[in-house]
C-alpha cells in the first residue's frame, strides 16, 4: 500500500442519493476476458448529487446515459471509483466492463473454481464485477443473462427464476429474474458442469418448489443429506417462525475454491463442497452436523438477511446474530440440543472471550472499519447469536416470536439496522429494552463476581453479584449491561431447591442484573443453597465464584441443567490445572472428581454424549483465556498431565465405554452419534498409554474395521495426537486409502497440524510439499495452517519456528488471497499476552509483516491495530 487504507465510522452512515429501479445483467463469460454489459435504470434522490461507483480491478470498456456514450471528459474514475459528476434526473445507465475470473485467486467477485465460473460478492466483491453502487441498502430488481459455451457449461444459473434460454453455436445462454428487490451482495452466478440432485418441496401457502443441489460429477450420493437438511430446514421455518420460502425455485450449488462456508444468494446458494458433501464413509457425524446447520443457516437468511438486510455493514449482526441463534435452534430441535448449548458455549469461551481481549475487539455492531471481510467474526456471528439468546431468555419463546413477526411486518423488502430489530423486540412485549442495547454497542467480557450470605436465624439468602468489563480499544469506559443470569439451586445432599426473590410469589429461574452490583434476596430458605447461576450459558460472561469443591459436586449430583453439570466437572479441571501451572506442580486430581466420571460412565441412564463432553478436559487454548500473560509452558504441560491422570485412573471404565460402539453401524442418530463421540473421546484417553497391547489392538480395530469417517478418523486422531507407536503407520494407511479424495486428506492434515507434539512446525513445512495440499485453496489452507494457529504449544514454541513460519505464509497468500491470509492472522495478534521471550519474537515478525509492499487493507487493519494498540 503506497498509502494506509481509510477507515469508515458507523456514525458517518448516510442515505444513497440514488435509487436503482432495475439492474439488467449481460456476462459474456470467458476465462480471461469475461464482458459484463450492466444497464441500470437510476433515479437520482439528491438534486445536484454526482453519481459515484464503486469498482475494483474492472476494465471500462464503454459508458453510456439513455444510449448517448459518454466522452472522456464526463466522467471520472480511480482505482476505486467511477465518476459521473452531472447527471439527469432519471435515466439508463449502461457499463461495459471487462473481467478476468481465471486470474482471479482472491475468490471474490466473480472467479473461476476449477472449471466452475462462480460468484462471491458479500460483503463488496460485486464491485468487481461491475461499476455499482455497492451497498446494502441499494435494493434493485435484478435480470441477468448468463452466456457461455455450452459444453463445457450446460448449467447457467443466477439468482430468481429462469425467464428465457438461446443458443447459437457453440455458446449458449439463459436468462434469470429475480423479482425481489435486493442489495447486490446478494447476486450470484454460476455456470458449470454438475451431477444435479433434484428433490420439491410444497409451503404452507401451497407453493411448488423446485428443489436442486449440484455437485461435482459423481458426486451425487454425497448430496442427499445437504437435500434432506433443506426440507428440514423449509419445514422447521415454517412450523417455528411461522417464515415460507417465496421463489419457485432453490438452489444449491458445491464448489470446491470458496473462502468461507457458503452464501445465501438469493435463490442461489454457494458453498464450500465441504458443507453440502457427506457419506458416512468419507465424512464424519461432525460433517453431518454441520452440513445439516449451515445448509439450515443460509436458508434460513432468505428471511433474516435478504428479505430484510441490512443498511449498512456495521448492522452485520442483525442478519449474522439473528441467524445464527436460528441455525442453532434448528439444530438443537433436530438433534441434540444440551450437547450443542455446551459446544456452543466453549466456541465463545476460547473463540470469541480470545477476540474481546485482543486488539480487534469490537461490539457485535463494530463502529469502525477498514476491511468489511475482517469482521465476519466469532464476536459478530457467535456473540451475536447469544446477544439473540438473552432476548429470547428476556422475553420467552412466545413474547419473541411476536417481536420478531412485528420485526418482518415493519421492514420486509427493507434494509435496515440492529436498532430497528430491538426496537422491534421491544414494541412486541413491552419490556424495557434501553440498558440492553450495551449488549450492541459496548466490547468486551463482563465479569460477574459472586458473593453470598445465608443467615440461618432469619432464613435468607443475599447474593451480590458485581459486574465489570475491562477497557477495550477505543473504549475505556464501560457502563453497566443488562444480564439474564438463569440460576438452580440445590440442597448439600443434592436435591433440587426452590427459592424466591422478597416479594415474588412464583420459584426464581432468572435474575437480571443491571447495576454495576446488585443484591438479591430470598427468603424463608432452610438451608444455605448451592446456587447454580448462569444455567444454559444464559449469558457470554466470565463468572468468577469461588467455591468448594463439594459445591460442584452438588451441583453435579443435584443439578437439572446440563451446561451446570458439564461446568462444574470443567471448573474442577480448571481448578486443578491453575494449581498446578501456578505452583509449578504436578497436576492432582481429587478422588472426588474421579468418582463423579467413573459414576457417570457406570450410569446406564446417562447420555454418552454428555459423557463424552464431562471426560473432554480444557483445551491448552481454553486454559490461556484464564491468563493475562498466557505461561504456554506449563499450561501445556499441566494438561497434557491432566489428560494421562485421567487416562491412568479411568482406564477401564474407558475400555467399556469403548466396547459400546458398534464398529459395524453406519446408522446416523442421536443415539449411535452420541456412542461414537463417547467412544472416540474414550480412545484417545487410552491412546496415552502405549505400553497397553489391548488399546494398540483397539486402535487398530477401530481404524480398520470401520467403513465409517468418525470411527475411522477417530482411531487416526488418536493415535497421532497420542504420538502413539502405531500413529505414522496409520497415517500411511489413511493417506492410502484417500489420496485424492481432497475433504477427506484434509483431515488427515489437520490431524497432524494439531497434535501437540514437539517438531510439528517441521513436520507441517513439509506437508505445504505434500500433494494434498495446495496454497491456491482456502480449505486445504484452513486444514493445515490454520489447525496450526490453534495448536498452542506448537505455535507458540520457544523457539520461535511456529511464528517464522505463519508469518511466511500469510506474506505469500497476502497477494493472492487476503482474506484467508487475515483469518490466519488473528491468532498471532495476541503477542502481548504472551511471555517475554515470544513476545519479542512474534513482534518482530509483525513489524516485518506491516512492511510488505502492498500490504492488503485486510492484513493492514490487523497488524496495525496490534502493533498501535496498548
Ligand atoms: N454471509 C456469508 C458470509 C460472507 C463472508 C464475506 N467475507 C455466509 C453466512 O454467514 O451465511
Ligand atoms: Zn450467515
Amino acid at each position: 500500500m503506497s498509502h494506509s487504507p481509510e477507515a469508515k465510522y458507523r456514525l458517518n452512515y448516510s442515505a444513497p442519493n440514488f435509487k436503482i429501479h432495475t439492474t439488467e445483467l449481460n456476462f459474456h463469460l470467458d476465462d480471461h476476458h469475461t464482458e459484463v454489459l450492466n444497464r441500470m435504470d437510476i433515479e437520482c434522490l439528491t438534486e445536484g448529487a454526482s453519481l459515484e461507483l464503486d469498482g475494483e480491478n474492472l476494465q471500462l470498456v464503454a459508458l453510456a446515459i439513455n444510449g448517448r456514450v459518454l466522452s472522456e471528459d464526463e466522467y471520472s474514475q480511480t482505482d476505486k471509483q467511477l465518476i459521473i459528476p452531472n447527471v439527469p434526473e432519471r435515466f439508463e445507465l449502461v457499463v461495459e466492463t471487462l473481467i478476468d475470473p481465471a486470474g482471479n485467486t482472491s475468490l471474490e467477485g466473480l472467479y473461476k473454481s476449477a472449471g466452475t465460473f462462480c460468484t462471491q460478492c458479500e460483503a463488496e466483491g460485486f464491485r468487481k464485477i461491475t461499476y455499482y453502487l455497492d451497498r446494502p441498502d441499494v435494493l434493485s430488481v435484478f435480470t441477468t443473462t448468463v452466456n457461455a459455451t455450452k459444453a463445457e457449461h450446460p448449467y447457467l444459473l443466477a439468482n430468481g427464476n429462469p425467464t428465457a434460454e438461446h443458443q447459437s453455436g457453440e455458446r449458449h445462454a439463459v436468462t434469470w429474474h429475480d423479482p425481489h428487490p435486493k442489495p447486490a451482495y446478494l447476486f450470484a452466478l454460476v455456470a458449470g458442469d454438475f451431477d444435479l440432485l433434484e428433490d420439491s418441496f410444497t409451503t404452507q401457502e401451497n407453493r411448488e418448489v423446485l428443489l436442486q443441489v449440484f455437485v461435482d460429477k459423481g458426486n451425487l450420493p454425497r448430496a442427499k443429506h445437504a437435500m434432506a437438511s433443506l426440507i428440514n430446514a423449509m419445514k422447521w421455518d415454517e412450523t417455528r417462525f411461522n417464515l415460507t420460502y417465496d421463489l419457485d425455485i432453490y438452489m444449491i450449488v458445491a464448489v470446491d475454491f470458496f473462502n468461507m462456508g457458503a452464501m445465501e444468494n438469493k435463490g442461489l446458494n454457494i458453498f464450500n463442497s465441504k458443507y453440502v458433501l457427506a457419506d458416512s464413509s468419507t465424512a464424519t457425524d461432525q460433517d453431518f452436523l454441520n452440513v445439516e446447520s449451515v445448509i439450515g443457516h443460509e436458508y434460513f437468511h432468505n428471511w433474516t438477511g435478504n428479505r430484510i438486510t441490512c443498511r449498512d455493514w456495521f448492522q452485520l449482526s442483525l442478519k449474522e446474530g439473528l441467524t445464527v441463534f436460528r441455525d442453532q435452534e434448528f439444530s438443537a430441535d433436530l438433534g441434540m440440543r444440551a450437547v450443542n448449548r455446551i459446544q456452543d458455549a466453549r466456541i465463545i469461551r476460547t473463540h470469541q472471550f480470545e477476540e474481546d481481549a485482543g486488539p480487534m475487539a469490537h461490539p457485535i455492531r463494530p463502529d469502525r472499519v477498514v476491511e468489511m471481510n475482517n469482521f465476519y467474526t466469532v464476536t459478530v456471528y457467535n456473540k451475536g447469536a447469544e446477544v439473540i439468546r438473552m432476548l429470547h431468555t428476556l422475553l420467552g419463546e412466545s413474547k419473541f416470536q411476536q417481536g420478531m413477526a412485528l420485526y418482518v411486518q415493519r421492514h420486509d423488502g427493507e434494509a435496515v439496522t440492529c436498532e430497528d430489530f430491538v426496537k422491534a423486540m421491544e414494541d412486541a412485549s413491552g419490556l424495557d429494552l434501553v440498558q440492553f442495547r450495551n449488549w450492541y454497542s459496548q466490547a468486551g467480557t463482563p465479569r460477574v463476581t459472586v458473593t453470598e450470605t445465608y443467615n440461618a436465624e432469619n432464613q435468607t439468602y443475599l447474593l451480590t453479584l458485581t459486574q465489570s468489563t475491562p477497557a477495550t480499544p477505543g473504549q475505556q469506559v464501560k457502563h453497566p449491561f443488562h444480564i439474564p443470569l438463569r440460576v438452580e439451586f440445590v440442597s448439600n445432599s443434592g436435591e433440587p431447591m426452590a427459592l424466591h426473590l422478597l416479594g415474588a410469589d412464583k420459584p426464581t429461574t432468572i435474575l437480571e442484573l443491571r447495576e454495576q452490583q446488585q443484591v438479591f434476596e430470598f427468603h424463608n430458605v432452610n438451608e444455605k443453597p448451592v446456587t447454580g447461576l448462569l444455567a444454559d450459558f444464559s449469558a457470554p460472561i466470565r463468572l468468577e465464584f469461588t467455591r468448594p469443591e463439594t459445591e460442584y459436586l452438588a451441583i453435579i449430583a443435584g443439578g437439572n441443567d446440563p451446561f451446570l453439570r458439564w461446568d462444574a466437572v470443567q471448573q474442577l479441571y480448571f481448578g486443578a490445572l491453575h494449581t498446578a501451572v501456578a505452583d509449578n506442580s504436578a497436576v492432582a486430581l481429587t478422588p472426588a472428581l474421579i468418582a463423579v466420571l467413573q459414576k457417570a460412565l457406570a450410569d446406564e441412564n446417562s447420555d454418552p454424549a454428555m459423557n463424552a463432553l464431562l471426560l473432554q478436559v480444557p483445551s491448552e487454548e481454553a486454559l490461556s483465556q484464564e491468563y493475562d500473560i498466557i505461561p504456554v509452558e506449563a499450561i501445556c504441560r499441566a494438561v497434557s498431565e491432566l489428560r494421562l491422570a485421567l487416562a491412568k485412573s479411568l482406564q477401564s471404565e474407558l475400555m467399556q465405554a469403548w466396547q459400546q460402539v458398534d464398529l459395524g453401524s453406519n446408522a446416523l442418530n442421536s443415539s449411535t452419534i452420541a456412542k461414537r463421540m463417547l467412544g472416540n473421546t474414550a480412545l484417545s484417553f487410552l491412546a496415552l498409554l502405549p505400553e497397553d497391547a489391548s488399546i494398540q489392538r483397539a486402535l487398530k480395530a477401530q481404524f480398520k474395521a470401520a467403513n465409517n469417517m468418525t470411527l475411522q478418523f477417530g482411531a487416526l486422531q488418536a493415535a497421532v495426537h497420542a504420538n502413539h507407536p502405531i500413529a505414522s503407520e496409520l497415517l500411511t494407511d489413511f493417506a492410502g486409502q484417500w489420496q485424492g479424495e481432497t475433504l477427506v486428506m484434509d483431515k488427515w492434515l489437520a490431524a497432524q497440524a494439531t497434535a501437540p507434539i514437539s517438531g510439528t512446525v517441521s513436520k507441517i513445512q513439509k506437508l505445504t510439499e505434500h500433494s494434498a495440499f495446495n496454497w491456491g485453496n482456502p480449505n486445504r489452507i484452513y486444514s493445515l495452517l490454520a489447525s496450526f494457529t490453534h495448536n498452542l504449544g506448537q505455535l507458540h514454541h520457544s523457539s520461535g519456528a511456529g511464528y517464522e513460519f505463519m508469518i511466511a505464509a500469510i506474506k505469500r497468500l497476502n497477494a493472492s488471497n487476503p482474506q484467508v491470509a487475515s483469518r490466519l492472522l488473528s491468532p498471532l495478534l495476541k503477542w502481548r499476552r504472551l511471555p517475554e521471550n515470544q513476545q519479542a519474537m512474534l513482534k518482530s515478525q509483525l513489524v516485518s509483516l506491516s512492511k510488505l509492499p502492498n500490504l492488503a487493507p485486510d492484513l493492514y487493519e490487523k497488524v496495525n491495530q496490534t502493533l498501535t494498540d496498548n
